[in-house]
């Protein structure tokens, strides 16, 4: 057996470990899968990252594949590829590992689907995500949130202090309205518990998995070094035309609300 095929099978999960993530999974809405990428993995991760964020063309202002967020000097910064799968043999590799694939259909029960996937780099000073819930931008899918997760692939060490994701315990059982004044938006803050908050560490290699509906947000980069993450999200379904559907509507809508266009209308104010 050769090194690579030795490490790949060593990562898939022994029942006993899938059965104790599926539990906390649908207890808490979401789960840590421990070490699930081998170290040789994951630096072959990180060495593509670079690769992607290195390409020509990126940092376009009309590149539909980048979104931009105010970085820390207050102007736009590009902070995530999507989708990336297209132009990424090694992050599909990570999106549709076997040990992955293989711990989703469990904790679903059903064949996991990839629907959408983007890849993450938060540079230190970049602000975060307000708390929502990712089931809230999928309702127009017509699947049930029960069946729509999202597994945070992570290539550096990540917590609070360097805009890691935090969760709000056990708010995957129902969509949450929005404030008063405007109930179709992201959940009302207010209304959420403080209490139920966990912000789980990450390692190099390990997978958070969360539920459509949990609640959670992240925070700014004040580390030191970016804080880079993988983010295929999965349908248990038998539809394989779900990742074309996606990516077609979503086109169509970065375009007419022209989401990640924001800096070419101000550098372009004058013409
Ligand atoms: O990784 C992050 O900082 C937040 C990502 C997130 O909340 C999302 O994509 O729904």
């Amino acid at each position: 057996m050769t090194s690579t095929l030795m490490e790949k099978s060593a990562r898939l999960l022994s029942d006993d470990d899938l059965d104790t993530y599926k539990k906390q999974y649908w207890k808490d809405g979401y789960t840590v899968l421990r070490g699930l990428y081998t170290p040789a993995e994951t630096e072959s991760y990180r060495r593509e990252v670079e690769r992607l964020f290195h390409l020509d063309g990126l940092d376009d202002d009309l590149n539909l594949r980048t979104e931009f967020r105010r970085g820390p000097d207050g102007r736009y910064a590009f902070d995530r590829l999507d989708p990336v799968l297209d132009i990424s043999p090694g992050m599909t590799d990570a999106a549709k590992h076997p040990a992955l694939l293989g711990a989703l259909r469990t904790i679903l029960d059903g064949s996991p689907e990839v629907l959408k996937c983007k890849l993450i780099r938060k540079e230190p000073g970049t602000n975060g995500y307000i708390p929502h819930q990712d089931f809230l931008y999928w309702r127009w899918l017509d699947e049930s949130p029960d069946k729509l997760c999202t597994a945070v692939i992570n290539l550096y060490p990540s917590d609070a202090r360097n805009g890691g994701l935090g969760f709000y315990r056990g708010t995957h059982h129902a969509l949450l309205p929005g404030p008063a004044s405007d109930p179709q938006a992201d959940c009302d803050p207010t209304a959420l518990d403080a209490a139920s908050i966990d912000m789980p560490a990450l390692e190099p290699g390990d997978v958070l998995v969360f539920h459509s509906l949990a609640v959670h947000f992240s925070g700014r980069n004040a580390g030191e070094v970016p804080r880079t993450v993988l983010l295929p999200s999965y349908c248990a379904t038998d539809d394989s035309g779900l990742y074309r559907k996606y990516y077609q509507r979503e086109v169509v809508r970065r375009c007419k609300e022209m989401v990640g266009f924001e800096r070419y209308f101000e550098r372009n104010a004058a013409i």
